[in-house]
């Protein structure tokens, strides 16, 4: 097989070229791709098992304890999934709408589109009409591949309803026994050709997807080439290696869990990677005593349970041993250093922040580094060619010790995001750092401390909710003039999104209550996490100096209220 000319791939801002020879040069880009870095580890694992899913699945025939995928078998049913999708049409550079529950269907399915050169689009199980509509229209995709039902919802009618809409889409591909109109990935394999032509390492292997700040969720394009530097360099600040376990608990499409060291990089370093197919301590403790998981990575929400079940079931007989587990990662979110503290003592393992993102740079704490930088910082980048930059609002520079703006630049952080001059010109500067909107802190070492975001998001224990797009509902609801949502303390998931609505004048007499707002914004087909927490009804927003609505005096407000009232 040769490899391939390259395919257009129009709204893909490459890395310039002075940068991608120096990272050539300096061993990050080694020419891998996800396709043949799967050959090359089945070649050399051969039996081991690289894939453990407990799920239900794969029907009644299924083993008990579930399906176990060796590495030689997960290759082969990539190679018959990718000559199965050719024959029904879907080729290099094609967009595939992926939105698998943690079953091993989801590792077959992606390997097998980036072994024809297909970019899978990594939709969430929680997305709903308004993403995944989205997401197929915007990147014109050929396919869309889903579960038949999950948590009681149909997977296969919201299928219907974008390919309805949607011409461009040729297939939908459903991983369950009753495909209803669609198709049975099942029945996708075949025995046929493969693909005529591997994709290139500098190639875009699929698009990501950002938590956004805007109405619109932006795509984001990573390659082969950073992709797997980003999983070499988090393997090896990880210890992950062949005897390595992963528990997959998070969804399995998220960038965390995916990269971090994640699902891909187990399997780079040809460790197990074991599905959970829900994240809760009641799933997963008993999965990691029977699967002997030695590393798994959790939202903060998530680890503060495992916290509490596991003080809970200290010294209680039957309850499940962790004793296998050496490391937990905990981000996606700011993770207290109170949390933090318990991790080693009552869970046994090692605790590892990481504060990464979707469009690129990834911090780990060291495992090596001493307790108290671990417990309070989240980490250092992953790469010596991670540049980073804290500025103040004029974009200068700021000392270690000051908090600031981070902007980033490196061999695993896109230049843009896909098909969206606008977003990028904002998003990136001049000369190619992303605005992360995250504000930042460094320590004497370099370590990085998250002090908050400039970036208007709510981040909901690690599910991130962009502000404008949760407003943009609102505001299509008739009796809404105005809105502006903004984050509200929490105890559990750090932030929780609240609505602050301006009614119109016309609605004021018999105004919608809160829940009705609610239930408009979820009937609009949206993922739950979106769903305003709280709405508030204002005669006026607050306005900066300069007129703009001023939403720290909003979030000021919400927390006041929250805050419960002194006891003397
Ligand atoms: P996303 O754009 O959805 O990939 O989310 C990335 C964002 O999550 C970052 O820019 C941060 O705002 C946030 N984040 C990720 N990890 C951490 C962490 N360990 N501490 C604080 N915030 C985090
Ligand atoms: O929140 C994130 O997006 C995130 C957190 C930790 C991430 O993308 C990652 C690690 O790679």
């Amino acid at each position: 097989m040769s490899s391939a000319q390259p395919v257009e791939f129009p709204g893909f801002t490459p890395y310039p070229a002075e940068f991608a020879e120096r990272y050539r040069a300096a061993g990050y880009w080694r020419g891998e791709t996800f396709g043949r870095m799967l050959r090359e580890r089945a070649a050399a694992h051969g039996e081991r098992i690289a894939i453990v899913d407990p799920s239900g699945l794969s029907g009644p025939s299924a083993p008990e304890g579930g399906r176990r995928w060796s590495y030689a078998e997960l290759d082969r049913r990539a190679d018959r999934m990718a000559a199965g999708l050719l024959a029904r049409g879907i080729g290099r550079g094609d967009r595939v709408v992926v939105q698998l529950p943690n079953t091993a269907e989801f590792f077959e399915v992606v390997f097998a589109l980036f072994r024809i050169g297909a970019l899978p689009v990594f939709a969430l199980p929680a997305h709903r009409y308004t993403e995944i509509g989205y997401f197929c229209g915007f990147t014109g995709a050929a396919a869309y591949v889903v579960p038949a039902v999950e948590n009681g919802f149909d997977y296969r009618e919201l299928a219907s309803r974008v390919r309805s809409e949607n011409p461009s889409l040729r297939l939908v591909l459903v991983a369950g026994e009753d495909p209803g109109e669609h198709v049975r990935l099942a029945d996708v394999p075949s025995d046929g050709p493969g693909p005529d032509a591997e994709p290139r390492p500098e190639d875009v292997a699929f698009l990501q997807l950002s938590g956004g700040s805007t109405g619109v969720p932006k795509l984001i394009p990573r390659t082969h080439d950073d992709y797997i530097y980003s999983l070499r360099g988090s393997v090896e600040l990880c210890a992950v290696d062949e005897d390595s376990v992963y528990l997959c608990a998070l969804p399995a499409a998220h960038n965390f869990p995916l990269s971090s060291p994640g699902t891909l990089g187990t399997l780079y370093a040809g460790g197990r990677v074991v599905l959970c197919p829900q994240p809760g301590p009641e799933t997963a403790f008993p999965l990691i005593e029977r699967e002997g998981v030695t590393i798994t990575g959790l939202v903060p929400p998530l680890a503060l349970l495992w916290l509490d079940a596991a003080e809970r079931g200290r010294g209680l007989a039957g309850a499940p041993r962790l004793d296998s587990l050496e490391v937990l990662l905990v981000g996606g979110a700011k993770f207290s250093e109170e949390a933090a503290r318990r991790v080693r003592p009552v869970l046994g393992c090692m605790l590892q922040q990481v504060f990464g993102m979707a469009e690129g740079l990834v911090n780990y704490t060291r495992l090596d580094d001493p307790e108290e930088v671990i417990v309070s910082t989240q980490g250092l980048p992953i790469s010596p060619d991670d540049e980073i930059r804290v500025v103040d609002d004029q974009g200068a520079d700021l000392p270690a010790g000051a908090t600031g703006h981070l902007l980033t630049r490196g061999p695993y952080t896109i230049r843009g995001y896909w098909n969206a001059p606008e977003h990028n010109a904002n998003s990136f500067t001049g000369d190619g750092f992303y605005r992360t909107g995250d504000l930042v802190r460094r320590t004497a070492t370099g370590h990085l401390v998250v002090e908050g975001r400039a970036k208007d998001q709510i981040n909901r224990g690690g599910e991130k909710v962009a502000a404008e797009e949760i407003e943009n509902h609102l505001l299509a609801h008739p009796a809404v003039h105005d809105a502006a949502v903004v984050s509200m303390p929490d105890p559990y998931l750090g932030e929780r999104t609240c609505a602050y609505v301006v009614l119109r004048a016309e609605a004021r007499p018999t105004p919608p209550k809160a829940i009705e707002l609610k239930r408009f914004v979820r009937g609009r087909g949206l993922a739950d996490f979106k769903v305003p927490d709280r709405v508030e009804f204002v005669e006026a927003f607050p306005a900066t100096g300069i007129g703009k609505v001023s939403k720290k005096d909003l979030r000021a407000a919400i927390a006041a209220t929250l805050r419960p009232a002194p006891t003397s």
